[in-house]
């Protein structure tokens, strides 16, 4: 069976394997469900890190940079760079990959741009799918960059183990990112391209928000770390800094609540998802159709519409 053969392909790491295995997890949910039901006893062992921020923060150098210090410290890496800007294969995911070739033709490091398609539905679904696809695999680390726009970006960002927040010196960037959700999401703060001018205010301005947030004796206090991504300056903090909060995190349990809390929300995605697939059937979308002139003319009420077609369901299901 192909299931069987991509399985084995996947487990002696062939490229081709992994890169199939993570396509049907973004056409073919039934196969998808199948091979990472047989994978579970092998999902777990990467330790995740997202990387979210605004568009050109330096994202993609980023995740450039601290792949070759993970890389010259043995570990393997696998990328999932997801662009909502790009609907297509697009001039943005072109750039991603000129720009991370260097790190991308060898066996120890794996990329994949995902593209949303137009739509954002299911978008994290696919994502975290492919993280844990690239976790069986054998990747000792997985980086998952989004940029820091809607939901689904930060469902991603959030389902990570650390969880970086790319900011810039441009004035107004740390009021952006709060009122786009990302202070309460981050458990490290990057602050790159500190070789432009402003760079320090920045910082402190960033701190003056972070003083304001709720935080208790053992909780953890998000640090902000400086980086110059382009010259490669301040990854080997950045990277200290991911293994201090992963240190943390396994010492006061957190690691373990953390994942618990995201495998919940998935699961509920999960059902979720499915209910409506088998509840939104042709015939009741039909009978839906059918019955909105009633609403219209105040026959009838959306609620009893909307209980009928429920009790339908439920009856069909028992
Ligand atoms: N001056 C400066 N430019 C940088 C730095 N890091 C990245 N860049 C540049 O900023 C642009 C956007 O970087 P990219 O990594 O694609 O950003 P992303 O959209 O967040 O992934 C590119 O032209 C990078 O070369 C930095 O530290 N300083
Ligand atoms: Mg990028």
């Amino acid at each position: 069976m192909v299931k069987e053969s991509l399985i084995r392909g996947l487990l002696i790491e062939d490229r081709r394997s992994i890169s199939r295995c993570i396509s049907l997890t973004e056409n073919d949910d039934e196969v998808a469900s199948e091979i990472l039901k047989k994978l579970s006893n092998r999902i777990g062992q990467a330790y995740r890190i997202g990387i979210t921020g605004p568009p050109g923060a330096g994202k993609s150098t980023i995740t450039n940079q601290l792949t070759k210090l993970l890389k010259n410290n043995n570990h393997k890496v696998g990328i999932i760079a997801v662009d909502p800007t790009s609907p297509f294969t697009g001039g943005a995911l072109l750039g991603d990959r000129v720009r991370m070739s260097d790190i991308g033709n060898d066996d120890k490091v794996f990329i994949r741009s995902m593209a949303t398609r137009g739509s954002l539905g299911g978008l994290s679904k696919k994502a975290i799918d492919a993280a844990d696809i690239l976790d069986a695999a054998g990747f000792d680390f997985i980086i998952l960059e989004t940029v820091g726009v809607g939901q689904s970006e930060l469902d991603i960002a959030k389902s990570a183990d650390t969880t970086i927040v790319v900011l810039v010196p441009e004035s107004g960037d740390s009021v952006q990112a709060m009122k786009a959700g990302l202070m309460e999401i981050a458990d490290i703060f990057v602050l790159n391209k500190s070789d432009r001018p402003g760079s320090q205010q920045a910082v402190t301005a960033l701190k003056t928000i972070l003083m304001m947030r709720d935080h208790t004796e053992e909780s953890w206090l998000p640090e902000i770390i400086k980086t110059t991504a382009s010259e490669a300056l301040g990854i080997n903090d950045l990277l200290n800094e991911i293994n201090r909060h992963r240190q943390f995190m396994l010492k006061s349990k957190l690691f373990q609540l953390k994942r618990q809390k995201q495998i919940k929300i998935r699961i509920k995605e999960i059902v979720d998802d499915r209910l409506k697939k088998k509840l939104w059937t042709e015939s009741v979308e039909e009978s839906l159709e059918s019955s909105l002139e009633h609403v219209v003319l105040g026959n009838m009420s959306p609620y009893q519409i909307a209980e009928d077609i429920l009790e339908k369901f439920k009856n069909h299901i028992v």
